[in-house]
């Protein structure tokens, strides 16, 4: 592509092949910037320095170039470029079949925040990522997004993954995440969101832990030491709001305050582990949180339950995480109310995003100190781990636009785990379909791009 715009230069401008800085008017620029709408059908960005297609960088129109799609308004988008970044971006719009010309700014790629701030002020729905060739979506308009994630922290990385993309999600202002329950027995897989809480910087999201779930769960990945990491100066790397004799708000009393605290039918839940910790939420009495039963609390507070887990598509074996608390699994989908819709998220749809513990390390090279790095630093991450809990983050805070999801019905699952789908118009189950290379390949590189922010 770029090699056809050269050549297009060459052929029309002579000087840009010279070593001096091109000198083009602003009449010559409308030809150019009019012709190059035509040879790139799909959009480009133009700096109006270089003459070049930068190829880097997070790309953010100005609202004040809005709705310049013909040649005559290519003069006040040049003019506007001139007095601010030097840009010109161009872009077809297939709803409205016309191609649209703006003033951009490009931000550095680790910036997404600040390109997202700037594109809420300017009332833009993306951000456009040059080098990965990824959209991302401002939040300009979006609806109020509130999340609690339900996690098994301590063993697969991919619940790191998922927790990070929350909290770039919140520096974003995408999402509100309300608070992180653990799943997973014992105190330091909490440590562990604690440690990442205060690294990211959202020291106040509450923590709670389970304390009666499953026991002894398989470990693919040992990294429960994570908050206890310590420098070669022997002090502790991450810092920590919860010492070694705090404790955690037991998981399901937290579910109960923080959704008594909640407008009705405005939570979304993330469940990345078991859910043995919904379980118990679902058989719970009133309390000092709430005159409401767990079902009742749930059926109010609850929009939609974003579970990683299940098995409808070609696998044959039941799903890991219902599996593992089957007791529990059984519990919750006896008692979840039917009027609370449920997506899930099979082992399949993540199985193909497979980010390399060498490009994870890469992609984190701007730290030295980084729990997650610090995990593919010290341990084998190389045990056939994907990224399937960020699916349920992900589809929870973008919304089903991003995802191809089955016609709804209603799951039952069976003692031996396997997830029984129903198709019914009326029902509160749907679940994602496996995406193709090109899809998968997006959302790789997005919780990628989450991952170099700093
Ligand atoms: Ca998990």
């Amino acid at each position: 592509m770029r090699k056809t715009f050269l050549l297009f230069l060459l052929l029309v401008l002579p000087w840009v092949g010279s070593s001096a800085q091109p000198r083009v008017s602003d009449k010559e620029l409308v030809s150019v910037i009019w012709a190059m709408g035509q040879m790139f059908p799909d959009g480009f960005t133009l700096s109006l320095d270089s003459l070049r297609q930068p190829t880097k960088g997070l790309a953010v129109s100005y609202l004040a170039t809005q709705n310049s799609f013909d040649k005559k308004s290519l003069p006040a988008v040049i003019k506007h470029a001139r007095a601010h970044d030097n840009l010109v971006g161009g872009w077809y719009d297939p709803e409205e079949g016309k191609y649209y010309f703006d003033s951009s700014r490009i931000f550095p790629e680790d910036s997404l925040a600040a390109a997202l701030a700037f594109a809420r002020e300017n009332q833009q729905h993306t951000v456009y990522d040059l080098a990965k060739g990824i959209n991302i979506k401002s939040n300009y308009e979006q609806e109020d997004v509130r999340i609690i994630l339900d996690c098994d922290m301590g063993s697969s990385t991919d619940d790191l993954f998922a927790l990070m993309m929350l909290y770039r999600y919140m520096d974003m202002q995408r999402c509100r995440l309300l608070g992180v329950i653990v799943d997973r027995m014992g105190k330091a897989n909490a440590d562990i969101v604690d440690a990442m809480n205060l690294y990211y910087g959202y020291p106040d999201i509450p923590i709670g832990l389970e304390t009666k779930g499953v026991e002894n769960p398989p470990v693919w990945i040992p990294y429960h030491n994570l908050a206890y990491a310590r420098t070669i100066d022997s002090e502790l790397m991450f810092r920590r709001s919860i010492g070694d004799q705090g404790h955690y708000m037991e998981s399901y009393k937290l579910y109960r305050k923080l959704l008594s605290e909640q407008p009705d039918h405005s939570v979304k839940i993330a469940s990345i582990g078991f859910v043995t910790s919904l379980a118990r939420l679902l058989e719970s009495g009133p309390d000092e949180y709430s005159p409401l039963s767990g079902v009742e609390l749930v059926r109010r507070k609850v929009k939609t339950i974003y579970a990683m887990g299940g098995v409808f598509g070609k696998a044959v074996e039941p799903d890991y995480n219902f599996l593992q608390a089957i007791d529990f699994s059984l519990k919750f989908f006896e008692l979840l109310p039917k009027e609370v819709d449920i997506v899930f998220s099979p082992g399949e749809v993540g199985d193909p995003l497979d980010y390399r513990p060498e490009q994870v390390i890469a992609d984190l090279s701007w730290t030295d100190c980084h729990p997650i790095k610090w995990t593919y630093q010290f341990l084998n991450c190389d045990t056939g781990q994907k990224m399937w809990d960020p699916q349920a983050v992900i589809n929870a805070v973008e919304g089903d636009d991003l995802y191809k999801l089955s016609p709804r019905g209603w799951v039952t699952l069976t003692p031996a785990g396997e997830t029984l789908f129903t198709l019914d118009p009326k029902g509160n189950a749907r679940y994602q379909y496996p995406g193709d290379p090109v899809w998968c390949d997006l959302v790789l590189k997005y919780i990628r791009l989450m991952a170099i922010q700093h």
